[in-house]
């Protein structure tokens, strides 16, 4: 027989492309889904895989939820890519986020631990967790420094997953994964939100793009990759910790020009801080500003992987670089603009 997976986060950018990957590995998947007016299974049905799994009702809030559904799901394998993942919301709702992204995963844990569950556990975790940088590039052994609520929370979870296996010699492993992207992603983190408003703005649908510090510097991969290396962490022998990253970092401000150009967008930038603008050389026309409301009460300004660990023991790598990911995002955001069929 086959094995099993549940997958929480099942409607996310991640949840879509690890679902894929395991249905076509020949698994029975579990998607778990919190309970929403409306059932949100775009990402899944742009992937042609919702047909293709079960969805069970799941809110991390809730230990008697969580309970009931491991206990009759009963799973090979968890991964457990719910999680409150915007950054920027997290200073708004710090108490949400730390519960719903530290306490959730200790909920589980513990539902886990007590049904004395050999299921292999995997925790989404993140490269916001090394926030004010120690060291570069950052790799496993790197101290953190988290800069935001949700890196706090999630840095509470990293630490009770490494602690839950050395206590209860359980199966978990925590994905130290850097910024992945991908059409699926969603249209508030910054690579979406530029392609999405520049596809718009070629279209004669939006003026300007407004974005908040264009010197962030980010590791960005392709999601599609990172989902092959969550799997990969679960099939070794030993629970450990894996950086994924790709090793090349880029300015925000270098994804705007980026992705503009595969647009024939040709942009020249001016000023600093708050007075920087680009205008479209052709139209002469001002179409990205910076406004401060994007700007965050304490920012991540660098972040560069290096996944030699993951590379060596996985046998990972990823495959897609930066520039085939900006026009693969942009070429979709542009047809779903043309063709009206946005979904998320
Ligand atoms: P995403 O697109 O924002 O998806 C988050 C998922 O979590 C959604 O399915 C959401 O459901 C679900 N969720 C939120 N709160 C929940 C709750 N209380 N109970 C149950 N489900 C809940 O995130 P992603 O980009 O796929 O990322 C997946 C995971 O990896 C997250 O944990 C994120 O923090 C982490 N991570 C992401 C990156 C990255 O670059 N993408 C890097 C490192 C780590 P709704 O659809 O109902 O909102
Ligand atoms: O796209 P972002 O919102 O992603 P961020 O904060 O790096 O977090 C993402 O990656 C993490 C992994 O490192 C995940 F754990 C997390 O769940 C999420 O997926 O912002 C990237 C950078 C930041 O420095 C931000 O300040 O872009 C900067 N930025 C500049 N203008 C902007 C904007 N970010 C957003 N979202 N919107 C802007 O207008």
């Amino acid at each position: 027989m086959g094995k099993s997976a549940l997958i929480t986060g099942i409607s996310g950018q991640d949840g879509a492309y690890l679902a894929r990957l395991l249905v076509d590995k020949g698994y029975k998947v579990y998607g778990a889904q919190r309970r929403g007016a409306s059932l949100n299974t775009a990402r899944l049905e742009e992937l042609g895989v919702l047909n293709e799994i079960e969805t069970v009702p799941f809110e991390l809030l809730e230990y008697a939820n969580i309970s009931s559904v491991l206990n009759q799901v009963a799973p090979d394998e968890v991964y457990n890519l719910a999680a409150q993942s915007f950054v920027g919301t997290s200073f708004d709702q710090p108490l949400y986020t730390g519960d719903v992204d530290g306490m959730g995963v200790l909920r589980m844990l513990e539902v886990l631990r007590s049904m004395g569950s050999k299921a292999r556990f995997y925790q989404a975790s993140t490269s916001e967790m090394f926030g004010k940088v120690k060291e570069t590039p950052q790799n496993e052994e790197t101290p953190f420094h988290p800069r935001s609520p949700y890196a706090v929370a999630k840095l509470y979870a990293h630490w009770i997953v490494v602690n839950y296996r050395e206590s209860y010699n359980m199966f978990a492993t925590s994905g130290i994964l850097f910024n992945h992207e991908s059409p699926l992603r969603g249209a508030e983190f910054v690579t979406r939100k530029v392609t999405l408003a520049l596809a718009r703005i070629v279209q004669g649908e939006q003026d300007v793009l407004s974005v908040g510090n264009v010197e962030a510097e980010r590791d960005w991969g392709f999601a599609g990759d990172y989902v092959e290396g969550m799997w990969r962490m679960l099939q070794q022998d030993e629970p450990d910790d894996y950086v994924l990253a790709t090793g090349r970092t880029t300015k925000v401000r270098d994804f705007i020009t980026a992705s503009a150009k595969a647009l024939d967008l040709d942009l020249e930038w001016d000023g600093e801080g708050e007075q920087t603008t680009a205008t479209d050389k052709k139209s002469g026309k001002v179409i990205v500003r910076v406004d401060p409301q994007f700007f965050r009460p304490a920012e991540v300004e660098l972040l560069l992987g290096d996944a030699a660990k993951a590379k060596d023991k996985l046998g990972w790598e990823p495959t897609v670089q930066l520039e085939e990911l900006t026009e693969m995002m942009v070429r979709a955001d542009y047809d779903r603009i043309k063709n009206g069929s946005l979904k998320f």
